[in-house]
């Protein structure tokens, strides 16, 4: 039984009222045909715990009823939901606000409703609430680096429903790097084949670039990832996929040599750090990158395809006599140029099929294609020259949201780059920067959590960096930009409950660590 509504993230306005709602074995689920696929996922959320059937059609008997429909005056994504003797009513601008509607629902009951089999003994009871909501931003992400340690797909599919649970909404992919490409793509085999594992390994090299020695690898096969695309959309997640380019390639390079600058072959990389290799610019270089690009449309609906473009050095091109023609007879005088002009064919093959790039900040050293959207990682420098560009820009510096990052100054926090980034500090974080306009603080679309994995190397792990950290930013990117962290932390103490009935491993507020 919850005494007080602890919702989290926290909703817009949240409103006691008299009476309050149970929910029974003779309790019905009501929906309009435009949110019959929300009102099954809800159905089949609460029926585990509860035991109850919760039939999908007219009110049986005497119970009471739950009703699903959409109100053309709210906003999307919003939702009202209202709680009262005889019905819960959740009406949203689009089916997408219903479903964070039955969220909050879910979060109006005991904790125990998130367990997976019968729950004896619990009063599945709701308090009396009117709540309207909507959230301050439409691009609430978090990225996943599925390539430096792969994340078997279950794992991603759970990963999702996470999300949802707190009202987030893009998931990055980052599908290749130098340590591994784990997108099967039907025209170049090798790229998984190959390019999807790596051997064992000597640790050692310099302090921070070691790897942990072990063999990896992995992929996702296509059926795979419109598997994760499909159950997604289920839950108004949109993946963005994304393939780096042109540095982080090492892996590419070790399936198809070829795309490399020296001709040499390449095993792939086991150290993790920025790496020498990076792909040439040659037009079979250009048209092999499209058509991986093509097959990648072709999996992933979403309006945003990540082509990466952080950290290319130019050493070898620099070094190389063949690149530095293809430079002059192209006109380019910097390989910042060339890096711009490679990520500008691929922007215009995008774009021509109706799709937005997205990339890191580097990427703003060039031109780019109108429509373009940056990841602002190196700070928020990027968001500010990114907005005033007139280019829509995700915030995620790495000083707030890399979820990579340890937790506290304690000796005893598992092997982890960076500086040390509590949870209160995530929660301090704006994804607007100082000083932007009006105007330009519109082309903040929001956030993202980045959770890159070259220490954090099972999913176990995941759940133990990400959580309670992603918490608090979905309430950064969901709730009214007004923030108390002591309000927050009272809630948090109540979901943590939720998390443990789900089986989460996030860090504990005190006493031993999961993985201890
Ligand atoms: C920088 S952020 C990277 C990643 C690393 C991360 C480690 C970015 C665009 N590049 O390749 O995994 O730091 O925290």
């Amino acid at each position: 039984m919850v005494d007080a509504p602890t919702l989290l993230p926290r909703p817009a306005t949240i409103r006691t009222v008299a009476g309050g709602f149970e929910l029974t074995g003779d309790t019905a689920i009501r929906a309009t045909d435009e949110v019959l696929p929300t009102a099954e996922w809800l159905r089949d959320a609460l029926r585990p715990a509860t035991g109850f059937r919760f039939p999908i059609g007219p009110a049986t008997g005497t119970g009471g009823v739950i009703e699903l429909g959409l109100d053309p005056d709210l906003p999307a994504e919003g939702y009202r939901l209202v709680a009262g003797p005889d019905a819960v009513r959740i009406t949203g601008g689009d089916a997408a606000g219903v479903f964070h509607g039955c969220q909050s629902l879910l979060q109006l009951v005991a904790p125990a409703v998130f367990r997976r089999a019968k729950v004896s003994g619990v009063r599945w009871a709701l308090p009396g609430v009117d709540i309207s909501d909507v959230p301050r931003f439409g691009w609430r992400g978090a990225m996943l680096d599925v390539a430096r340690h792969f994340m078997p797909k279950h794992d991603v599919l759970r990963f999702i429903d996470l999300m949802a649970m707190h009202k987030l909404n893009v998931l990055h992919l980052h599908l290749t790097d130098d340590q591994g490409w784990r997108v099967e793509i039907r025209r170049y085999p090798l790229l998984t084949e190959t390019g999807g594992w790596r051997r064992a390994s000597q640790v050692g090299g310099t302090p921070d670039a070691p790897t942990d020695g072990r063999p990896h690898g992995g992929f996702y096969t296509q059926d795979d990832l419109r598997e994760i695309v499909a159950y997604a959309a289920a839950r108004f997640v949109t993946v963005v996929p994304e393939v780096d380019l042109p540095g982080h390639s090492h892996a590419a390079i070790a399936a198809y040599p070829a795309l490399g600058v020296t001709g040499a072959e390449l095993e792939v990389a086991t150290r993790w750090g920025v790496d020498v290799n990076v792909l040439n610019t040659e037009e079979s270089t250009v048209a092999f990158y499209l058509d991986v690009f093509d097959e990648v449309m072709e999996l992933f609906p979403s309006p945003y395809i990540g082509v990466g473009g952080d950290e290319c050095p130019k050493d070898q091109w620099k070094a190389d006599p063949r690149t530095q023609e293809l430079m002059r007879t192209r006109g380019l005088t910097t390989e910042e140029e060339l890096q711009a002009w490679f990520v500008g064919r691929v922007g215009a093959h995008l774009n021509a099929r109706g799709r937005r790039l997205y990339g890191w900040d580097e990427l703003l050293e060039g031109p780019l294609p109108a429509g373009s959207v940056i990841g602002s990682w190196r700070g928020l420098t990027g968001a500010v020259t990114a907005a005033r560009r007139g280019l829509d820009v995700v915030s995620c510096p790495d000083d707030r949201t890399y979820l990579d990052y340890r937790q506290s100054e304690s000796a005893d926090e598992p092997i982890a780059v960076g500086i040390p980034l509590t949870l209160e500090r995530v929660y301090g974080f704006d994804p607007v920067p100082d000083g932007l306009s009006p105007a330009e603080a519109a082309h903040v679309l929001g956030g993202q959590g980045n959770i890159w994995s070259e220490h954090v190397d099972s999913p176990r792990m995941v759940d133990y960096f990400a959580f309670p950290r992603l918490c608090a930013l979905a309430e950064v990117l969901w709730s009214p930009d007004a923030r108390d962290f002591g309000d927050f932390s009272a809630r948090l103490a109540a979901h943590l409950d939720r998390l443990d009935a789900v089986g989460v491993e996030y860090r504990r507020p005190s006493g031993p660590q999961p993985w201890q």
